[in-house]
């Protein structure tokens, strides 16, 4: 089978999976398929990205219209990869993923698969809603948000 064929899926990652975050090494990994970088671009529809938790955590919410047209990196992935991206955002317990309309920088217009959060707590819409996510040494990213489930990572604010 070809390599076109065996690439099953485009994501728009906008969190940890970008270059220079801390879980982009995610995407390099050989052993976890196949991904191949298809450029910058953003959301057509506006959504609200905070970072969450103790943990800062990025987190796209499930509320369409409100925020802002989020930046970040489209992929093209295969079946093994997005497994993988599946793991590490433990899919569809914690983040749940869904095709979203992105606009490429080059203008072209693709839908992708992103993570998104479906349940969350009214309060965490009161937070900076941002248009970009960058790990901060301020804010650090802890990765052992997974012991988690959001809503009681929420709470511990
Ligand atoms: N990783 C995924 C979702 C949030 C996160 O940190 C991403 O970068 O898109």
């Amino acid at each position: 089978m070809g390599e076109k064929l065996r690439m099953a899926a485009r994501v728009f990652v906008y969190g940890t999976l970008k270059r220079g975050e801390p879980n982009h090494h995610w995407l390099t990994k050989k052993e976890n398929g196949q991904a191949r970088f298809l450029g910058r671009g953003k959301t057509d529809t506006k959504f609200p990205l905070v970072v969450g938790t103790r943990y800062n955590i990025p987190f796209l919410l499930a509320r369409p219209g409100e925020g802002n047209h989020i930046e970040g990196e489209v992929y093209e992935v295969d079946q093994t990869m997005l497994s993988k991206l599946d793991i590490l955002e433990d899919y569809p317990d914690y983040y749940d993923r869904e095709q979203q309309t992105i606009l490429m920088e080059q203008n072209e217009t693709i839908q992708c698969w992103l993570y998104l959060i479906r349940n969350f707590p009214e309060k965490m819409l009161a937070k900076e809603l941002l248009i970009s996510y960058h790990n901060t040494p301020e804010r650090p990213y802890n990765e052992n948000y997974l012991e988690s489930c959001p809503e009681d990572l929420a709470m511990d604010e």
